[in-house]
């Protein structure tokens, strides 16, 4: 018995010390990250939520050291170490000024700062160099220990064994908390539109390794050159899009500043509708009268939402077939709205009352060419209603920001608190009377969006009061769906609508487009198909800005127009294509129809479209084309 005891003893000793390497390397890496954590996720920390996932994925890692020989396996485990620490270290600094964290699209395009100025001594601390505190102790004396003390070495067979047992321990564990979080928040991973989040729920090891799987793979995806003569046949096609269809109001804001204001969650079905006899958007209602309106203006963005929005009406081109561009492709060149105002000697700046990183903002506002970006280090949280600064508050600051800046000054304006879900605007005032619609998911949002109206309305009168609109160009567009496809009935019924097909929720899926001149000229509705990819060509022909590279339309010259969705759907003729269903429609009778030629022709050229602009995204190939112009000599 005595024996037995001493036997286990002795083997368990030698187990230990065979393994120190590693025995020491996962808790200590499991302490560092979720210190690291309890850091980024001061309010919601919690030791249960994130134990498990950080554990699992530093075994996963960690294993990999098994497949070497004793030193090589202490190496990469010290290695690790030091790496992981170094991440904590930068991702804790940044994470202090940026509340997000760095991925690889940060460290390959910089990122742009906003408007407070920063030094490094107030974002890294000495106590942040504990994480490195064991590298240069502990660690050391263990790879002395093993480099000294001869340990039994195994065979390669035995070594993959063993890192195959631990691998898959680790892995499958792993693999599983990750596909929980994709079923619950399925573009989270794809996008990384909430880094933070993604973080907190995961832990930095995980958050890491999918940043660089999800880097790898498009860049994989993306190695398939493109020839030259599929490049000219894009650049023709956008040659082509290039020629101006007439000079109604070209050049009508030379000169002037512009001002867009993209607004959350803001659908088109609320412009106009009462409820119980009141106006849900009576300030949008009053500026629509004394602005150009466009009434068939189509959202077009896929998985990256407000990103995907403001992607399209900067850069007229088309969000990403899977991901968001935002995280896709800040590193390539892009004509962007901001480029064209700077060579035009213009104060460019983008504002927004959240997170400077959320949705890769501070990286992509850079290849975006904008000069100033203030989000919300810039601003006083002082009124929270949803996710973050209440409009009244963002607009309240944002005009005293403006009237500062630099004429003539291009700003863009992105709202917040229309937010889903919608329920937080309750005891702000302005709330509308929902009658039966109290408490319902339509009425939530209809609350939600009659309280930004309002501040958008009082910002509205007070760039006007200041004569600031005199002197600018106004647009006012929404950003995408407020209610979910899950939510369609509910809209149905508030629409009086039965027996709803696919055509019906698309008429749902427009969004209001306003442009206010100078004196309220040029007022009316224009109703030609429209979507957001068509803002910047219209911009461009009131400013004398080049038409080049954009896939949208001049809106104010176009007799029609074709409106493409990301989907492969489309709106042509009064005919709309649903590519989920393969089926069309007559827009006017309401009924489906078999494809005239003319239809199906749209139907290729459609997708023939799409693979344009995801060439010219995965290739960079505005890059090329800019390159070549101007060593043809063109402008
Ligand atoms: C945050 C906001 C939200 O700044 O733009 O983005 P969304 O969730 O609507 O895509
Ligand atoms: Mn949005």
């Amino acid at each position: 018995m005595k024996t037995t005891v001493f036997k286990v003893l002795n083997f368990l000793k030698n187990f230990i010390l065979n393994n120190i390497d590693i025995i020491y390397t996962i808790p200590i890496l499991t302490y560092k990250a979720i210190n690291y954590d309890k850091t980024i996720s001061p309010e919601y920390f919690s030791y249960g939520l994130i134990f498990i996932p950080v554990l699992v994925s530093v075994i996963a890692v960690s294993s990999i050291s098994l497949l070497f020989k004793n030193k090589g396996r202490t190496r990469f485990l010290y290695l690790f170490n030091i790496i992981m620490s170094i991440i904590f270290i930068a991702d804790t600094a940044y994470y202090r000024y940026f509340k997000d964290i760095i991925s690889i699209s940060v460290i390959r395009n910089g990122v742009m700062l906003g408007g407070v100025q920063s030094s490094l001594k107030d974002v890294l601390f000495p106590s942040d160099f504990l994480y490195l505190l064991d590298c240069v102790i502990l660690f050391p004396l263990i790879r002395i220990y093993r480099k000294h003390v001869n340990r039994p070495q195994l065979k390669l067979v035995q070594r993959f064994a063993c890192f195959l047992v631990v691998f898959a321990i680790g892995a499958c564990w792993d693999a599983q908390r990750i596909y929980k979080l994709s079923v619950e928040q399925p573009r989270l991973i794809s996008t990384m539109f909430n880094r933070l989040y993604l973080d907190k729920i995961l832990g930095d090891v995980n958050f890491h390794v999918l940043d660089a799987y999800n880097v790898a793979s498009t860049k994989i995806s993306n190695m398939k050159s493109i020839p030259k003569s599929k490049q000219d046949e894009i650049k023709q096609y956008l040659e082509k899009k290039d020629v101006p269809q007439g000079t109604t109001l070209a050049g009508a804001g030379k000169g002037k500043n512009l001002i867009v204001i993209q607004v959350e969650a803001l659908q088109q079905f609320v412009i106009g509708q009462k409820i119980n006899g009141q106006e849900i958007t009576p300030n949008l209602n009053k500026w629509i009268g004394k602005s150009l309106y466009f009434n068939n203006y189509y959202y077009q963005v896929a998985s990256g939402t407000t990103s995907d929005a403001e992607f399209l009406s900067l850069n007229s081109l088309y969000p990403a077939a899977t991901g968001a561009a935002y995280y896709l492709y800040p590193g390539d060149t892009l004509n962007s709205t901001a480029k064209q105002f700077n060579d035009k000697g213009y104060n460019t700046v983008t504002l927004n009352g959240y997170q400077e990183g959320f949705w890769n903002r501070n990286v992509m506002y850079k290849a975006e060419d904008f000069t100033n970006y203030y989000a919300e280090k810039a601003y006083n949280i002082d009124e929270q209603v949803g996710l973050g600064l209440s409009d009244k508050s963002f607009f309240n600051q944002t005009f005293d920001k403006m009237k500062t800046f630099k004429q003539p000054y291009y700003s863009f304006m992105i709202t917040l608190s229309s937010h889903f879900p919608y329920d937080d605007q309750k005891g702000y005032g302005n709330t509308i009377d929902l009658g039966k619609y109290k408490g319902s998911f339509i009425g939530d949002y209809i609350n939600g969006i009659h309280y930004t109206d309002a501040q958008l309305g009082m910002f509205l009168d007070k760039l006007d009061k200041e004569g600031i609109l005199k002197n600018s160009i106004l647009v006012v567009y929404g950003d995408h769906y407020a209610i979910p496809k899950n939510e369609a009935q509910g809209l149905y019924d508030f629409e009086g609508i039965q027996n709803a097909s696919d055509l019906d929720w698309n008429n749902l899926q427009k969004v209001p487009m306003l442009i206010h001149f100078p004196d309220d000229a040029n007022k009316g509705v224009n109703s030609i198909p429209a979507g957001q990819v068509d803002l910047y060509p219209t911009i461009a022909n009131l400013f004398n800005l080049d038409r080049k590279y954009m896939f949208g339309t001049d809106l104010i010259n176009a007799k029609n127009n074709i409106v493409t969705f990301r989907s492969g759907s489309f709106v042509a003729n009064n005919t709309f294509y649903a590519s989920y269903s393969n089926t069309y429609y007559d827009m006017n009778t309401k009924k489906t129809v078999q494809p005239t030629a003319e239809m199906s022709k749209v139907k290729t050229d459609t997708l023939n479209q799409l693979e344009y602009n995801d060439d010219i995204l995965n290739h960079n190939l505005l890059k090329k084309f800019i390159q070549e112009d101007a060593s043809a000599g063109k402008k």
